[in-house]
């Protein structure tokens, strides 16, 4: 059995490996128990928790989120440590607690209701101090497996959100918050602006300087526009080299400046396409100035599509709105 270096329990806390540690909550009633379990998990750099009642073990899971718990069977009543094990799985708590239950009771029976009341592992008293490291080291590979399936679920999460290339939302995330936008303004009966954004001519950007020169064009446009609105503005790319921008809560004048505040933003400054090139680049924005919203996202889209039609064909870089 390893000794326990109050030192190095001390430099660990300081560090910040302290957020790596796997958090336990210890729920125990009997002090000289509780030592004991804690003495046992000294061995490794634990950052431990100690209830002796019901309510202290519960604010330490709102507040702390340790990962496992190691709970008694008997607490104050016969059957606290079980009731107490069945109110978490009740509960929808923001992780998933690894619980060990720790008693003097071995019975089948006992072992079968622990486990199906919603404990992961059951271990009888007296018990082993290297047995219980090799169970909390089931749950610390539980845990891992949580955290890496939420890491992904994340990196999911953020690939069907964004476009990679811009970082803007893409098409599908636009829509969803465009979407929500405009149910909000129709029940609140506030103005919207709505632009459809297209970059003129930009198939000659990649036939002349190539497709990653476009590509750098785009990241640099969709840059622009993000930084010419306000932060609860909706800017996606709508696809190639369209975009799309939702103005919630602003009225005709707004729109209109808005808008062309986009324009400028795209043609007022060379757009850098490598060490060697920049060129100028003009857009088409049909805009629209929704005053009382009462259509379809689809309907409004429509619109705008037909706007920007116009900018385009009455001889592209201006706004139609
Ligand atoms: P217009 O003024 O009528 O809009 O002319 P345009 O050339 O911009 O329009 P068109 O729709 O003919 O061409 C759009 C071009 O945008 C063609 C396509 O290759 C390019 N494009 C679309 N997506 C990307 C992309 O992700 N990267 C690059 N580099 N080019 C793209
Ligand atoms: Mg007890
Ligand atoms: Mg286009
Ligand atoms: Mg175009
Ligand atoms: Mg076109």
């Amino acid at each position: 059995m390893g000794t326990y270096n109050m030192q190095q329990g001390l430099t660990m806390a300081a560090d910040d490996t302290k957020q790596r540690r796997t958090k336990v909550l210890i729920l125990e009633d009997n002090p000289t128990h509780q030592k004991l379990l804690e003495w046992f998990l000294a061995k490794e750099p634990f950052e431990i928790f100690l209830a002796q009642s019901t309510e202290e073990a519960w604010s330490y899971l709102e507040t702390e989120s340790p990962r496992i718990l190691i709970v008694d069977w008997l607490l104050e009543d016969e059957s606290s440590g079980l009731d107490f094990v069945r109110a978490i799985r009740a509960r929808n708590l923001p992780y998933y607690t690894y619980i060990i239950m720790v008693t003097a009771k071995n019975s089948k029976a006992e072992l079968v209701e622990a486990l199906e009341a919603g404990a992961d592992d059951f271990i009888s008293k007296p018990f082993d101090s290297d047995i219980l490291l090799a169970r909390v080291h089931i749950g610390q590979r539980i845990v891992q497996l949580e955290d890496s399936l939420r890491q992904n679920i994340a990196e999911m999460e953020q690939l069907a959100t964004y476009d990679m290339l811009t970082h803007l939302l893409n098409r599908r995330a636009a829509t969803e918050q465009i979407t929500a936008v405009l149910e909000r303004a129709k029940r609140e009966r506030t103005p919207v602006g709505f632009c459809m954004i297209d970059i003129d001519h930009f198939k000659q950007v990649n036939d002349t300087f190539g497709h990653l020169a476009g590509d750098e064009a785009l990241r640099t446009v969709a840059a622009r526009l993000t930084t010419s609105v306000r932060p609860y503005d909706i800017v996606g790319r709508w696809g190639g080299e369209e975009f799309v921008v939702m103005l919630p809560d602003t009225p005709a004048e707004q729109v209109a400046e808005i808008a062309t505040r986009l324009l400028n933003a795209i043609r007022n400054e060379p757009i850098r396409l490598n060490e060697q090139t920049t060129i100028n680049l003009t857009a088409s924005i049909g805009a629209l100035a929704i005053q009382t919203p009462e259509q379809s996202l689809d309907e409004y889209i429509a619109l705008a599509d037909n706007a920007l039609y116009e900018a385009k064909s009455a001889g592209r870089n201006r706004v139609a709105l």
